[in-house]
């Protein structure tokens, strides 16, 4: 098992354990506009602690929400609201007020700092008793500004236990209401000393980037625990877009990528029309484990999750650029990976086995074990666990102290394990989870909405594909116009990811004589 001190603080631990091993001018946070060195990080996150405590009057146990782009001050803000002792309520950017009313409402969030946008929403949503700080706007109260106002030197760190609630990580559930995710300081140390530690592997020479948004815990996880736990760099983009993530791997030198399927395959396909058309350069030899594409030579260890990754996009990988993706399923209740393969131990297809440390089986409805090669329920438990802050679904999670994930596996002989699908109404699309019903009551919100169902249908570039099944009222025109004005009105009302990319009008949706929505019974209507 893993033993962490009585006393600890993840933060102080990350930052002064790399500061100890390399000294404070080696390089951390790469940005478009900025580099960070880990000296930098620290200084400007004692800063920010300094802020909370001096003059926002946050103590230990105060929840702050953190609504940023991928960027080193969205960093920092992380590490100073843990340096004191507060709890990070970790969000994605773009979220809409009324999102983070209910965020804040739930994790009782005392003080927000949003980048500028995100804190016209917050200050939106009229939380009672939240102060609302931007991170780099303009002006005296900008909490950027306010840190260069900072007298005082090195923060003394919050001596948190190692069982203190660090953050909480929100995930959408199926009836739309999230979630929020406790999880403690030891935690955060855990997962690099599971998936990063015997899985990962990464060193400290390695350079990092990927797309996930540091408000899920993928992001988090692969952008910022796990390269500073080994004292590696770790390049931050605004937009995680596949030209993106192409263009920082040839820019810096990348070694360690974190991304869904969707980019993965997203990037073959530019690669592919580069070589067509004679731009950039396709010859082989130059990576590692046998040719690919020169630019993208530097590149070690790629990761995928949020979304299972088909054997065929884990080929063509690889014969673009000589890497074995290491596939991995994790969850927000549990913080990271939990089954995973690397290098020869990988089985194209299959998300691999559990990660040491961690444990997983396959169950039916009642508990009992399901013989290898049947489909049931992925139970797993290992060194996190699902702990929902006052929610219900707690029960239904966590049973007989297995976690179970919601998603349907076989597990073979060999003791590999192939996802099949959700077991719930929850869309995975582009690795975003996105809940069924949140969409439908931001769709029912239109005036010319009589009744909404929306599910996932599967679709080879985002996995699955948000489509909604619309019954309007009588006097509403069908077409394509009034697709597009649904799409935009719900765009405007949730976060813009989760708008339904396919609309079908039908004349009534299935339902149970109680008046349930079928959702497994609406992709019979196409
Ligand atoms: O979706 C996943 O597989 C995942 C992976 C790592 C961390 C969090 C999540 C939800």
């Amino acid at each position: 098992g893993l033993h962490y001190p009585d006393q600890l603080n993840c933060a102080g631990h990350l930052l002064d354990t790399a500061i100890a091993a390399y000294g404070p001018d080696r390089k951390c946070l790469i940005s478009n506009a900025e580099t960070w060195t880990y000296g930098d990080l620290d200084r400007h996150s004692d800063q920010i602690a300094h802020v909370l405590t001096a003059e926002l009057g946050v103590v230990p146990g105060n929840r702050v929400l953190i609504c940023g782009p991928n960027s080193p001050w969205t960093v920092a803000c992380w590490f100073g609201v843990l340096k004191a002792g507060g709890v990070v309520v970790t969000v994605v950017p773009l979220l809409r007020s009324e999102e983070i009313a209910t965020v804040a409402e739930i994790a009782q969030v005392s003080v927000a700092l949003c980048a500028p946008g995100c804190d016209e929403q917050a200050s939106l949503a009229g939380v009672a008793g939240m102060r609302v700080l931007t991170v780099g706007g303009k002006g005296p109260e900008d909490l950027v500004e306010r840190c260069s106002r900072v007298a005082a030197g090195e923060f003394d760190t919050v001596r948190t236990s190692q069982d203190d609630v660090a953050m909480i990580a929100f995930t959408s559930g199926t009836t739309g209401r999230p979630k929020g995710c406790l999880h403690f300081h030891r935690d955060v140390l855990a997962i690099a000393d599971t998936f990063a530690e015997h899985v990962l592997r990464a060193r400290p020479d390695d350079v990092f980037t990927g797309s996930p948004p540091l408000g899920f815990t993928f992001g988090l996880g692969g952008l910022v625990i796990f390269p500073l736990h080994v004292g590696a760099s770790t390049v931050l983009l605004e937009r995680g877009s596949p030209e993106a993530l192409l263009g920082a791997i040839e820019k810096h030198g990348v070694s360690v990528l974190f991304t869904a399927p969707t980019a993965y395959r997203a990037m073959l396909a530019m690669l592919e029309s580069d070589s067509r058309s004679g731009d950039g350069d396709s010859s082989s030899g130059g990576s590692g484990e046998g040719g690919g594409d020169t630019r993208l030579s530097t590149l070690r260890r790629c990761v995928s999750a949020g979304e299972a990754l088909p054997g065929e996009t884990w080929r063509a990988w690889h014969a673009a650029t000589g890497v074995k993706i290491i596939d991995g399923i994790g969850a927000t209740e549990l913080l990271h990976i939990f089954i995973s393969a690397a290098d020869d131990d990988i089985r194209p297809g299959s998300t691999g086995r559990p990660v040491p440390g961690w444990e997983a089986v396959i169950l039916d409805a009642e508990g009992n074990p399901v013989p290898d090669g049947e489909p049931g329920l992925l139970a797993v438990r290992g060194p996190v666990g699902c702990r929902y802050l006052a929610d219900e679904r707690q029960s239904t999670y966590v049973r007989h102290g297995w976690n179970y994930t919601g998603d349907t596996y076989i597990r073979d002989a060999d003791g590999y394990f192939w996802y099949q699908a959700r077991s719930d109404d929850m869309i995975i699309s582009s690795g975003y989870n996105i809940a069924g019903p949140e969409v439908e009551n931001a769709l029912l919100r239109h005036p010319s909405v009589l009744e909404a169902g929306v599910i996932g249908m599967p679709d080879a570039d985002r996995g699955q594909l948000v489509t909604a099944f619309v019954v309007l009222r009588p006097e509403a025109a069908t077409g394509e116009a009034t697709v597009k004005e649904l799409q935009e009105f719900v765009k405007a009302r949730i976060a813009p990811y989760k708008y339904p990319r396919a609309v079908h009008f039908v004349p009534a949706l299935p339902r149970t004589n109680t008046g349930k929505l079928q959702r497994f019974k609406l992709r019979d209507l196409l």
